[in-house]
């Protein structure tokens, strides 16, 4: 067989096992990538930062320490209802809030450190 036969048949079964090979793995890529989403969603990744929104009731503020105390409702993927303490980002919320309102509020941070970034009044309880 000439050279250039061999270098010909070589190329071709690279390039039709690229080819084979993209078709496999270029199917994969989108099914991969909803399982990190999801994983990602439920916090699979310690050091990642994660977003969770809640719904709560305002028990105490505690301006000199940047603190709420609000009793919470389920925080899907995160934590049950409960009573407790949240570091609030910007001061400003807690000046803008009162012992009562029923807020819901946006954590961002990466877990066990959450720190509330949004918090809008919906009303009295
Ligand atoms: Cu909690």
């Amino acid at each position: 067989m000439r050279l250039w036969r061999v270098v010909l048949l070589v190329n071709l079964a690279l390039a039709a096992g690229l080819f084979l090979g993209y078709l496999a793995w270029g199917r994969q890529i989108p099914r991969l990538e909803e399982a990190l989403a999801l994983s990602r969603q439920r916090g699979a990744f310690p050091g990642v930062e994660q977003v969770f929104t809640g719904q709560g009731v305002v028990r105490g503020l505690l301006p000199e320490l940047n603190v709420v105390i609000l009793t919470h409702d389920d925080i899907a993927g995160f934590m049950p209802s409960m009573t407790m303490g949240f570091q609030i980002q910007d001061p400003q919320l807690l000046a803008a809030t009162g012992i009562g309102d029923l807020v819901r509020f946006t954590l961002r941070g990466i877990p066990p450190r959450m720190t509330i970034t949004e918090m809008t009044t919906q009303g009295k309880m």
